[in-house]
């Protein structure tokens, strides 16, 4: 026995680990998702750095958010990025001056003050700010922190549910990749075959400056994305404008299912501040309804995406289908189902996988290192880990939070793995990763 031996805390190494890549990646107002490859505010990724930030420092969480919304557009849009223009330009592809958002975004209420860009990313901010609330009511009571962002995040989901409806049966769309936030999902391929690309010479990629080519999209990938992008601005931002025409407009589980959560946490925000929530909780249900109508299958056991441009279903899995575990009103037989989906040979956690792999193991597609076409991300497994939770399946959950907590350390807080190795690929000091980490300490 040797008294003076003090085994190392772990825990707190983590916390702490985790807390300086926040303060990094912090710029005064918000945080960037990585300082090389991402050195602008992005809108999914704040509310998931608020989600950990707010154990860290509710102001800073309630700030981060408020930042984001400051840019809104008038019609209730939340722009995918929000630039700052201390950064140089060729830092990050595609920049301001390609989005050109209070000029070609006029029309649709873009803000004169600050640059942005003017695509979407999936709606996690209501559910954040519900969470940062939740950390510190004292403050955020003191500050009026949910009586200041409500009516923002209330017009977000108006804009989403009445502007991007583009299939008509009550969910909403995406009319760009980015939008959904997992770029390069083998999901795309066949939407995307359609589009033509950009000359590759018309545009220059700044990502691989920073990251290894064989980790991220091509540049066929990239060629495309620039095309939906300047087709979208080029039409003043206006929808409907992605669906028909060969453009490109899919109904995502991922993404309606975040709706889903946020519009139940602004159910729980409206009573906070003493306003009813039912009607909100109706319209959550009635989402979780067309979300099992129009993209569950049975036969796949798990939710896929509907492209609208004709394709139906589309046959690939990806972690997208796993995300609506999260919701309570789940029919049982679709959560057991997707549970077995889960432990299956397509994703086998806590067999041959300790983070959810973000596409189907067995696709003809899948790249254990290529950007969101294997690869297991820290977002997607901790909203599997709540799922887990939400289902009643506590021995998972701890299971997926301890492999979280242990690959986010090792790795550096990596932006996503090898789904088998558990290899860092893409940035190191990745904020998303730290704060969820963080958030699962708690
Ligand atoms: C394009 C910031 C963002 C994430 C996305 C991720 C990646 C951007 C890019 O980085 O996308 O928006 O340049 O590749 O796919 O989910 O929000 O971290």
């Amino acid at each position: 026995y040797d008294i003076a031996y003090d085994p190392p805390d772990t825990t707190s190494a983590l916390h702490v680990g985790a807390a300086r890549v926040l303060d990094a990646n912090w710029t005064g107002s918000s945080t960037v998702p990585s300082r090389n490859l991402y050195p602008h505010q992005w809108s999914w990724d704040s509310a998931f750095i608020a989600i950990g930030l707010r154990h860290v420092s509710p102001l800073r969480a309630q700030t981060e958010l408020e930042t984001l919304l400051a840019a809104q557009w008038a019609d209730g849009r939340i722009p995918h990025i929000v630039f700052n223009p201390s950064v140089p330009l060729d830092a990050y592809f595609p920049s301001p001056d390609f989005w050109r958002s209070a000029t070609a975004g006029r029309s649709a209420g873009a803000p004169c003050t600050v640059q942005t860009s003017g695509i979407v990313q999936p709606p996690v901010h209501a559910l954040a700010a519900w969470l940062v609330h939740r950390a510190d009511p004292g403050l955020s009571r003191a500050r009026g922190f949910l009586a200041r962002v409500y009516p923002r995040l209330a017009a977000w989901h108006r804009y989403l549910l009445h502007r991007r409806d583009l299939g008509g049966g009550g969910l909403v769309s995406v009319v760009h990749p980015w939008e959904q936030g997992m770029d390069n999902s083998p999901c795309w391929d066949a939407p995307l075959a359609r589009i033509t690309p950009a000359p590759t010479r018309s545009f220059r990629r700044a990502d691989l400056d920073h990251s290894a080519p064989e980790d991220r999209p091509t540049d066929l990938d990239y060629g495309r994305y620039v095309r939906l992008a300047a087709d979208y601005r080029d039409g003043g931002y206006r929808d409907p404008g992605g669906a028909g025409g060969g453009g490109f407009a899919l109904e995502d589980p991922a993404f309606n299912a975040l709706l889903i959560a946020s519009e139940q946490a602004l159910a729980r925000i409206a009573e906070e501040l003493g306003a009813a929530g039912t009607a909100r909780r109706a319209r959550a249900e009635r989402l979780t309804a067309a979300l099992v109508a129009r993209l569950w299958d049975a036969e796949a056991g798990m939710f896929l995406c509907r492209d609208l441009g004709g394709g139906g279903l589309l046959p690939e899995r990806s972690v997208s289908g796993l995300v609506p575990l999260l919701l309570p009103g789940l029919p049982r037989g679709i959560a057991a189902a997707l549970l077995r989906t889960l432990r299956g040979p397509h994703f086998s956690l806590g067999d041959r996988t300790r983070l959810v792999p973000s596409y189907d193991l067995l696709g003809e597609a899948f790249d254990p290192h290529r950007y969101w076409r294997g690869p297991a991300w820290f977002n997607t497994s901790w909203l599997v880990e709540r799922g887990l939770r939400v289902q009643g399946e506590p021995a998972a959950a701890d299971a997926l939070r301890a492999a979280v907590l242990q690959l986010a350390g090792a790795t550096g807080f990596a932006e996503y793995v090898d789904p088998f190795t558990g290899e860092a690929c893409g940035a190191a000091g990745f904020s998303w990763t730290a704060a969820l980490a963080l958030d699962l300490l708690h």
